[in-house]
């Protein structure tokens, strides 16, 4: 009896940490980099909500260190002050605004919890910080918190450096600096205690759950430790019992001692491979071609979907920091990344991630981007612009808007309506011609070849005349784009250019007229 309630018990803490709490039919997440608390609560009331997207994560909110040389990178924002909800993405009433609109119209709001870490060493003393904090790095002083010398790891890393200096040594990553970041001693309960403490904040406002920054960088037993101590989800959206989903930022690309699945007793882990290699495949570098996607997935040596956390590319590295590489998409490239958004929002595996940037004056010297560091569209007092929208829906102000390309959103919406199906139908040209279905409720075909392509396909769909989401969609019961007709056996005729706009078609059952 003792040990079925445990096991009763274990299962039930598991659960919910894996679940991104979205209502029912909404299943993706988007990622609205930089933007501010006010633009966010009206994105989930004018946009995200009519579009069906499940939550936002949004970046860290609380006091970060001010940083003026470079000129207010981006990330600033990963070096801590304090705990107070205070940057330039707004203030705490701004930021419970958000909370309370957004889930007031069913979109969750993921937070960013950057808990491995402080500021870095030579962030200097005083109350050159978001809020005005006083502070000292010098001497690990973070009154606001407070955090005191005793709190950090200075005395458990041993490397001369005090830096990580072998990502090989899991000692080293985990008691040792990331990019000279005061790292924080987390086998201390008080500082368990005020990590919880600053999260349990959070999650009585109304948040849903949390990207776990650096989780490389701390034992898994001290995440599952302040894990241990937090609330359930606030009952105001959430039913009783509700636990905060959790996905932590593991990078393991294979090659290091510190593997992903370590952390999956905490929740789910990112996976830096899918990127990565989605990438390759959709650029055709080393070999890779479309058809070997057959079997994407745990096929690919990726983590088991149901641990998973996806995405084409992240706010690092869609400019060269972090991990994967050059072959990395990102809007940059917008044609291939619109196929690989739509690659991922179709096929079944994992909680998807779509990104949403700001456009910065990327210039390349010896291969890198020497303004990888330029942080949000701001004004010259320092303020981050606002997210206007255009008369065509767009973005202005240099944000990017992802989330609002046709067909990014329309694949978002597309992978609503297939929930619960299963992969099917894949057919291929040994190529990169390729095709699959969710069960009867969708269907997506790509020509990623140098030729075109005239093909008949089994849809799985029933028959009736389809409006492609990628071209245009439905309205008013017309297409605004491509039609496709499915006959009664679910054969389709597709022919697709290879100099297409966007060389993907994708039709659901919402979308038949
Ligand atoms: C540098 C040197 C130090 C030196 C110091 C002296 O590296 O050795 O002592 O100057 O001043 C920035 C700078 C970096 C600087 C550091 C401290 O880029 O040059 O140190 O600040 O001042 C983001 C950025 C980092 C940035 C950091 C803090 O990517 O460049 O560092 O914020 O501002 C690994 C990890 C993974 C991590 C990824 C980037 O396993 O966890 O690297 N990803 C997450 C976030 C990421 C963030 C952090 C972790 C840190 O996604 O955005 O780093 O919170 O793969
Ligand atoms: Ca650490």
């Amino acid at each position: 009896m003792k040990i079925l309630l445990l096991l009763l018990a274990a299962a039930g803490l598991c659960w919910g940490q894996y679940n991104p709490n979205t209502v029912p039919k909404r299943t993706s997440i988007v990622h609205l980099f930089e933007w501010r608390w006010q633009d966010i609560a009206e994105e989930c009331e004018r946009y995200l909500a009519p579009n069906g997207f499940g939550g936002v994560q949004v970046s860290p909110p609380n006091e970060n260190l001010v940083i003026t040389s470079p000129n207010r990178p981006w990330w600033e924002r990963y070096q801590p002050i304090s705990y107070k909800i205070c940057s330039r993405s707004g203030n705490e009433e701004q930021f419970k605004d958000m909370v309370k609109r957004c889930n007031n119209v069913g979109v969750r709001i993921y937070v960013d919890a950057v808990v491995n870490h402080m500021c870095g060493a030579a962030g200097g003393s005083g109350t050159h910080s978001t809020c005005g904090s006083y502070f000292n790095a010098g001497n690990r002083d973070f009154p606001a918190v407070p955090y005191s010398g005793w709190d950090f790891n200075d005395g458990k890393c041993h490397t001369g450096s005090g830096e990580i200096e072998s990502y090989n040594d899991i000692y080293q990553v985990r008691d040792c600096r990331l990019s000279s970041l005061l790292d924080l001693a987390l086998e201390k309960d008080y500082v368990r205690s005020t990590i919880a403490e600053y999260m349990n904040r959070l999650i009585d406002m109304g948040v849903a759950g949390f990207r776990i920054d650096a989780a490389k960088h701390m034992w898994p037993g001290d995440i599952r430790a302040f894990l241990d101590k937090l609330h359930d989800l606030n009952t105001q959206w959430f039913s009783e019992g509700t636990k905060p989903f959790i996905y932590q930022e593991v990078i393991d690309l294979g090659g290091e001692p510190i593997k992903g699945s370590e952390y999956f007793g905490n929740g789910r882990v990112t996976e830096f491979k899918y990127g990565a290699k989605l990438g390759t495949v959709i650029r055709k570098w080393n070999g890779e071609k479309m058809a070997y996607l057959k079997n994407w997935g745990e096929g690919w040596g990726f983590v088991p979907s149901d641990r998973a956390l996806v995405f084409v590319d992240n706010h690092d590295n869609q400019r060269g920091h972090g991990a994967g590489g050059a072959s990395i998409l990102t809007f940059w490239d917008a044609r291939l990344y619109k196929m690989a958004v739509g690659f991922m929002l179709a096929h079944p595996y994992g909680v998807t991630r779509v990104m949403s940037s700001f456009r910065w004056p990327r210039y390349f010297e010896n291969g890198k981007d020497v303004n990888d560091w330029v942080g949000p569209p701001s004004n010259p007092d320092g303020s981050t612009k606002s997210v206007t929208i255009n008369p065509d829906t767009t973005c202005g102000n240099d944000w990017v808007c992802e989330h609002r390309w046709r067909q990014i959103r329309n694949m978002v919406i597309f992978r609503n309506v297939v929930d619960g199906e299963p992969f099917s139908n894949w057919w291929d040209n040994g190529s990169n011609q390729v095709a699959f279905g969710r069960g009867n409720k969708g269907f997506i075909i790509f020509n990623n070849d140098d030729w075109n392509m005239n093909v008949y396909v089994q849809t799985g769909l029933p028959a009736g005349t389809y409006c492609d989401v990628i071209s245009g969609q439905k309205e008013n019961n017309k297409c605004t784009g491509k039609q496709v007709f499915v006959s009664g056996d679910g054969m389709a005729n597709f022919q697709i250019n290879t100099d297409a706009e966007d060389p993907f078609i994708a039709i659901h059952v919402d979308a038949k007229l």
